[in-house]
């Protein structure tokens, strides 16, 4: 079956209990068993809970994974994939990353023992050079927050297999409907669910989709331990964003690219990056390893912090927010929001600087989304 129809029927057949259509919230805890060890598949709702093992089944048919495990949050299921590791060992990390993963990176996983390298990842020949005899993973994101800068997932997954590396990639920027990193050798896929798979901004979640058992064991047994599980309303709200995941995206990147291009044009603004405009630097890799650029845009807007202060104060159909990937468009200051983890020495090295601007381009009618930063760009010149 194709896209569109997986995200709309898979893992959701009708409810075994009562036909329901719609696969409905179980809003409880526990399952009334029937004797000993004698039940229907589900005993207590952190160790399993049908809303959410159908959003679990969906997400996985969606990244063509074999299995999946839905979490609380995304940073909860990114704590699931680094439960897999043991002190002593070795993560190779692109370096251009949501600064809530490089916080978890350096003030969770370094502490527990674990050391984590970070390469510009967007040649993969710095990944096979950074990887030691006791490197477990690798983790990529791409396009990667906030500067949308790609890794070649292909190339780095070969070249971390050779060595028994398993490949991660954070998939929460493209969404699974514009790229699937498990079909380009990816071993791993986390999501933020909280972003395009929820797509309205109203749920937090996450997701770990792998078709490899042993690490799919490992996660499930850390999510059941650790019990970082998202409540049924949260899985439900998850699993119904998945039903329009396609069109959205579609419309997503139909206004994205027209932001972009009016972005460009504009003498108030220094560089727009956005992986569709043929002068991204990676806008043929773009085309290779995704099948859509995303609704993604970031841009360095002239005039530094003040300037920036006064264009998200001027926004009115934007809202200056953190997150991204809801139906609403929402702008966002990285250097000091997704960012701000990051020592600022940090965040000036990758070009995180204070004029940068980050843009979630939401699916209303493009040209009130290009007469709005129009005005903003106007009166905080
Ligand atoms: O917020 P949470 O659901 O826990 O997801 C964390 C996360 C993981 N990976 C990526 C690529 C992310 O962008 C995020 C969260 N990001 C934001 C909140 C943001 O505004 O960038």
């Amino acid at each position: 079956m194709k896209f569109e129809t997986l995200a709309i029927h898979a893992g959701q057949e009708a409810d075994p209990a009562t036909g329901a259509t719609i696969t409905p919230i179980y809003q409880t805890s526990t399952f009334t068993q029937e004797g000993i060890g004698r039940h229907k598949g589900f005993e207590y709702s952190r160790t399993g809970n049908p809303t959410r093992a159908a959003l679990e089944r969906c997400l996985a048919a969606l990244e063509g994974a074999e299995h999946g495990c839905a979490f609380s949050s995304g940073m909860a299921a990114i704590a699931g994939v680094l439960s897999m590791l043991r002190p002593g060992d070795h993560v190779v990390s692109a370096a251009d990353l949501y600064g809530g993963t490089y916080r978890y990176f350096e003030k969770v996983a370094k502490p527990n023992g674990i050391a984590v390298s970070y390469v510009n990842a967007r040649d993969p020949e710095n990944v096979r050079r950074a990887l030691r005899a006791e490197t477990r993973l690798l983790w990529i994101e791409t396009p990667t927050n906030p500067l949308l800068e790609l890794v070649d997932v292909a190339a780095a997954a070969r070249i971390a297999k050779v060595r028994g590396v398993k490949t991660a990639v954070d998939n929460t920027f493209a969404s699974p409907y514009f790229q699937r990193p498990i079909g380009l050798g990816a071993d791993i896929v986390v999501h933020s669910t909280t972003k395009y798979v929820g797509g309205h901004s109203d749920m937090v979640g996450g997701a770990v989709l792998t078709s490899d058992k042993a690490v799919h064991e490992a996660v499930r047994f850390h999510q059941n331990a650790a019990g970082g599980v998202p409540g049924p309303f949260d899985a439900w709200l998850a699993l119904r964003g998945l039903k329009t995941l396609a069109v959205r995206m579609r419309r997503h990147e139909e206004n994205a690219l027209a932001v972009a291009g009016r972005l460009r044009k504009h003498p108030r603004v220094e560089s727009v990056i956005y992986p569709g405009l043929p002068d991204h630097p990676q806008h043929d890799l773009a085309r290779r390893q995704m099948s859509g650029f995303g609704g993604m845009v970031t841009f360095r807007l002239r005039g530094g912090r003040a300037a920036a202060d006064a264009f998200f104060r001027a926004l009115k159909v934007f809202s200056y927010a953190e997150s991204l990937g809801g139906v609403e468009s929402l702008a966002c200051h990285p250097a000091t929001m997704t960012h701000a983890s990051l020592p600022a020495e940090e965040r000036e090295r990758r070009g995180i600087t204070e004029g940068t601007v980050r843009l979630s381009v939401g699916i209303e009618d493009a040209e009130d989304l290009l007469a709005d930063l129009d005005w903003a760009l106007k009166v905080s010149a």
